[in-house]
């Protein structure tokens, strides 16, 4: 069940597509209570549960109704390049709006459509691990703002009520949902308004060409995890030309041999 054309009508205009419950309440339930830990008893998880992608989170990474999409918006190779997970209580926030216009975060990492296919640089998955109403404050979006050929005009910048632009929206979804943001659409996460936290999981995929944030991940957090799940952390290359034909940096590759992912063992 790869993208409906109305999903694709709908982000190539938008540039946010929101994909209900893709995941089930047993699913759901083991994250939350890692990420509950994470956030306020780490030492009760095991090493390589103590942060996002480890532990039950990790079925996250790899989501078939998630990667379906993204080869889409993508391509067919793609990398996790960047997560992090959040806790956010009543009066928390993320900060202000930033993206959107024509000076995309860098060309290669810009949205764009050609010949009926979308290529973006890079997309955000939000899961929301609970349910979220419109007023709750979850990310908020400027659609069509990816797109803009405009710089983003301060009219709109704002979070304050009463100067909000007219065009910055949001969601409502049930817990599990999937949400799918090009990281050029101008968007933000304003203060947390529900007295219950919102618990997500933000991850960020790009091209397997191309490299971003640099890896955070502990050792030991990518030491516990399947070979499969490791595959998508994988150095960023394409093509290797000392081997005829040139050796392609796929997936199946990097299961027949040990080699490992990104470099994890540099300093701040
Ligand atoms: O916390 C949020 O809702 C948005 C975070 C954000 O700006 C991002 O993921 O790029
Ligand atoms: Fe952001």
């Amino acid at each position: 069940m790869a993208m409906t054309e109305e999903e694709k009508f709908r982000f190539d205009l938008t540039g946010f597509l929101v994909r209900p419950a893709v995941l089930t309440p047993d699913e759901i339930a083991p994250i939350v209570e890692q990420i509950d830990r994470i956030k306020h008893d780490p030492e009760s998880l095991p090493a390589a549960h103590r942060a996002v992608p480890g532990g039950p989170s990790s079925l996250l990474i790899d989501h078939p109704q998630v990667t379906e999409v993204l080869h889409e918006l993508i391509g067919p190779n793609v990398r996790l390049e960047g997560t992090f997970c959040v806790w956010r209580s009543k009066g928390e926030w993320a900060g202000e709006l930033h993206g959107g216009g024509p000076q995309q975060i860098d060309p290669i990492f810009g949205y764009r459509c050609s010949n009926g296919r979308i290529h973006a640089g890079m997309v955000r998955v939000v899961f929301e691990l609970t349910d979220i109403a419109k007023e709750d404050g979850a990310t908020h979006f400027i659609p069509g703002s990816h797109k803009a050929n405009f710089p983003m005009h301060p009219d709109h910048m704002s979070l304050e009520p009463g100067r909000r632009s007219e065009f910055l929206t949001s969601y409502e979804c049930p817990a599990g949902s999937a949400i799918f943001f090009t990281e050029n659409l101008c968007h933000a996460g304003p203060h947390w308004q529900r007295d219950t936290p919102r618990v997500a999981v933000l991850n960020a995929y790009a091209h397997l060409a191309t490299h971003w944030h640099r890896p955070t991940i502990a050792p030991e957090v990518m030491a516990g995890l399947p070979r499969e799940k490791q595959a998508w952390f994988r150095e960023p290359w394409i093509a290797d030309f000392r081997t005829a034909p040139a050796t392609i940096n796929s997936v199946e590759r990097f299961l027949d041999n040990d080699e490992p992912t990104v470099r994890l063992d540099h300093q701040p």
